[in-house]
């Protein structure tokens, strides 16, 4: 759904926003069942936790990093609903998509609980100014029930955290916990939140729960102290099969070169054509606007 301007005031004003029925009843199956290509389904884990002991490696054991084995999983990163809400809050279309990762969290394989930290620290050389300039939008889509039992982001508003500085990062275990919001939501919600806002991940206390989520951050294009990976880095086999299925715009906010790119000549178009197979070339050929 395209996320309403109430959400986005929100973030303005709290920081944070969390909009339920944000994924279609189909979109949501469809990367459910995609999950199970890269983690074990809550029952296979509770069957046997120690036939799955990796994932009791720490609260991050459970982070795989994009693209995935599906498009059903990997579009949700650039979906255009997603794109929409972050031109919008952010007043641009010059977009920077800078990070994106699944988490699979299973009760009981680790201690989830974090103290009230905000994201700059990872996603930033710098700090968050106090005007809205070079902000950081992070997002999780919820791929499974968040409920008070299943770790739910606990985030304090920005009216309340605002006073506290920047440095240190991380602040004392209980600190502001009256503040603190539980962001808990349906399968198919979105959560986005602001770099410069308190929050933590919480444990999961339920037995047998468990909690999956596809995570998309995006800042304006060319902030060149922010991000959180390289894209090239890994699965260049994944690459191959994700880039074709991408339109032009999606491919633009991982910044691929755009059409008219002076990186595009005749060897580049007919070499990049060759490394994704069945992608549509023409959009970035010359005389390519029209095939926009
Ligand atoms: O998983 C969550 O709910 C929040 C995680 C988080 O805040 C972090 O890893 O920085």
């Amino acid at each position: 759904m395209r996320v309403p301007d109430a959400s986005l005031d929100e973030v303005r004003q709290r920081g944070f926003t969390l909009v339920p029925g944000f994924l279609s009843a189909e979109e949501l199956r469809a990367a459910q069942q995609a999950l199970w290509r890269h983690f074990p389904t809550p029952d296979d884990y509770f069957a046997d936790p120690d036939r799955h002991a990796a994932y009791a490696g720490g609260p991050f054991a459970g982070v795989e990093e994009f693209p995935y084995r599906s498009w059903d999983l990997n579009h949700l990163a650039v979906h255009p609903h997603l794109i929409d809400f972050a031109e919008r809050y952010l007043s641009t279309t010059e977009l920077q998509l800078y990070k994106v990762e699944l988490w699979a969290k299973y009760a009981g394989a680790a201690n989830y609980d974090q103290p009230l930290h905000r994201d700059y620290g990872s996603h930033s050389l710098v700090t968050p100014r106090l005007d809205a300039r070079y902000q950081q939008l992070t997002s999780f889509i919820f791929l499974s029930d968040v409920t008070e039992e299943d770790g739910p982001t606990r985030i304090v508003p920005y009216e309340s955290g605002k006073d506290v500085p920047f440095t240190p990062l991380y602040i004392e275990f209980g600190a502001l916990v009256e503040e603190e919001v539980s962001c808990t939501g349906p399968a198919g919600s979105l959560l986005v939140y602001r770099t410069d806002i308190l929050h933590r991940g919480s444990d999961l206390t339920g037995a047998g729960r468990s909690r999956f989520s596809l995570l998309a951050d995006y800042q304006v294009r060319g902030t060149t102290w922010g991000g959180k990976m390289a894209w090239p880095k890994q699965a260049p086999d994944r690459w191959a099969k994700f880039m074709p299925q991408c339109t032009v715009r999606q491919r633009d906010v991982f910044g691929f070169p755009r059409p008219g790119d002076p990186y595009w000549n005749e060897q580049t178009l007919a070499d990049v054509g060759r490394r994704y197979p069945g992608m549509d070339m023409a959009a970035y050929r010359p005389d390519g606007a029209r095939h926009r």
